[in-house]
């Protein structure tokens, strides 16, 4: 095993693997920009980095400094966490070419799946069923038309460097190709700098099931079952599960094969996830392979038992995966809800501020993966994404149920968070009993935002109560007005309300504090 992993990431995901490299007794280095100075992985790791300025361009992109700290400090492998420079085929094989580990999939791996010509094309080969559509890039919108007869309207036009939703338009009809071709091309080569578009046959109302994959260097690749990640907003998913209720364990065994066999394909090694549309006949289709560690790779530890990030440090040291294909089933059900600084109820707006206060929850079958703690600043710098909230429970009815507790004990003060709205998810009647698709969350939207769940505005008060109450005493935090919304609610609670009245009786009074 390695002696010392730096870990190219900031917020809950570093957290993680400096977690996983302490439980493996692997010395972890951060990286920081000067905006996250006092962040929680940089206190946590066993040493850190200054990167430079707070934009990612200028620090948590540059892969340079990056390689340059890991040598300087005498890490063996970098880990690149997600997003960032995770995909980056030039950092992988910059890590490689300085004699360091790339705690993922070889350069070569990551650029076969990166172009998603180049992924159909190797999908194909390898028997692994892909939408029906072209492998090749589109010439002009004559050649989009006549090729589009073949497969039937609507279409769906992609990057070919695309993934993630940039570069899409759908086509219903041959009179919109022209205008479509235009705006894919100009989006594509906007995102990505290269305005190769395919085509596709656009599939109504899928699924978005996935495959995580694992494989280790010694030619063995295990799939460890699927998530359901249909609950998604503009191309952000919510909401992510394991397993899915539309997967039977056959067709468990089927999508798992597949998965194996597309990443096997690209040579793959470390942990990989397959991307599958899955529609209400049950076909499924092969999309796009990430070649990293997910967001939602939680669900899949909790039903699997299975460490994600141990193996990927251990895979990255060569060591040989200890388990069998018939091993590995899922048992009981888990759920992640992405918790954001983002307010659900103005449209997702951004929020900005200080975590005046936060309350964690905790308790049987809970997990939070989180990157903030009281006191941390939220700007705009980075991914909203502050943390995750994910249950385990036997089923999936208890699972929901579940989630319930946890979201309420959540308390967030100083920024808004979805946190009420993933209780009016798990309120849903289409949530609860699994009937979801990938339009199912923008269309339900109106349904979900705008009112408070009447026990989270119970909660609510209660804390704000209690802030207040503390703030009389100690005079050390920043003042803060009560909301009467939260005390309006706070009614059919006496203690709460009693603790409220003569904190806004305070208030009204007008006393220093
Ligand atoms: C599709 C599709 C329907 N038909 N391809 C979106 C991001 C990229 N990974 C592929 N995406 C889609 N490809 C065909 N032929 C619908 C989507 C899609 C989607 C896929 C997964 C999760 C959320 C989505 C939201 C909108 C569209």
């Amino acid at each position: 095993m390695f002696h010392k992993v730096l870990v190219a990431n900031r917020g809950e995901i570093a957290l993680r693997v400096i977690r996983a490299c302490r439980e493996l007794g692997v010395r972890s280095v951060a990286v920081f920009s000067d905006a996250d100075a006092g962040a929680p992985h940089v206190r946590e790791a066993d040493e850190a980095v200054n990167l430079g300025p707070a934009p990612s361009a200028e620090s948590y992109l540059r892969g340079d400094k990056i390689v340059a700290a890991a040598k300087r400090v005498g890490a063996e492998a970098i880990h690149p966490g997600y997003g960032f420079l995770s995909e980056r085929e030039w950092f992988a094989r910059l890590v490689r070419d300085e004699e360091l580990t790339f705690v993922g999939p070889p350069p070569e791996a990551i650029a076969a799946m990166g172009s998603k010509t180049a992924a159909r094309q190797l999908a194909i080969a390898a028997n692994v069923p892909v939408v029906p559509g072209t492998t090749s890039a589109l010439s002009d919108a004559a050649e989009a038309t006549r090729i589009a007869e073949e497969f039937g309207y609507p279409i769906l036009l992609k990057a070919a460097a695309g993934g993630g939703g940039k570069g899409m338009r759908v086509v219903r009809e041959p009179g919109e190709m022209a205008s479509a071709l235009d705006a894919a091309r100009r989006e594509a080569k906007n995102a990505f700098g290269d305005d190769a578009v395919y085509m596709e046959k656009y599939i109504v109302g899928p699924r978005h099931v996935e495959i995580q994959v694992l494989g280790d260097s010694h030619g063995t690749m295990l799939s460890l079952g699927e998530r359901e990640c249909s609950v998604q907003r503009r191309h952000q998913k919510m909401i992510e599960e394991a397993p899915s209720v539309a997967v039977s364990s056959a067709l468990r065994r089927e999508m798992g094969a597949t998965a194996v066999r597309a990443a096997s394909a690209a040579g793959y090694v470390n942990a990989g996830t397959c991307e599958f549309l899955l529609d209400r006949d049950g076909r499924y289709y092969f999309l796009e392979m990430n070649t990293r560690l997910q967001v939602e790779h939680p669900v899949t530890e909790l039903v699997t038992g299975i460490d994600l990030v141990e193996w990927q440090l251990r895979i990255a040291a060569g060591e040989r995966l200890p388990f069998t294909q018939d091993a590995i089933t899922p048992r009981g059900w888990a759920i992640e809800c992405r918790i954001t600084s983002e307010d659900p109820d103005n449209g997702f707006l951004p929020s900005t501020g200080r975590v005046e206060y936060l309350h964690v929850p905790s308790g049987p079958g809970v997990r939070w993966d989180s990157g903030i703690e009281t006191g941390s600043e939220i700007g705009l710098h980075y991914d909203p994404m502050l943390a995750k909230l994910i249950v385990w429970a036997p089923d999936r009815e208890r699972a929901v149920g579940r989630m319930h507790r946890p979201l309420l004990e959540l308390t967030v003060h100083g920024i808004e968070t979805p946190r009420d709205f993933h209780l009016r998810v798990m309120e849903d009647e289409d949530f609860r009993r699994g009937a979801i698709e990938i339009q199912w969350l923008e269309r339900r939207l109106p349904l979900l935002v705008g009112t408070t769940p009447p026990a989270a505005g119970i909660r609510a008060a209660a804390v704000a109560a209690a802030l207040l109450a503390q703030r009389d005493r100690t005079g050390s935090l920043t003042r803060r007005s009560p909301d009467p919304s939260e005390a309006s609610s706070a009614q059919s609670d006496g203690a709460v309300a009693d603790g409220w009245k003569q904190a806004a009786r305070r208030e009204a009074m007008g006393d220093r504090w």
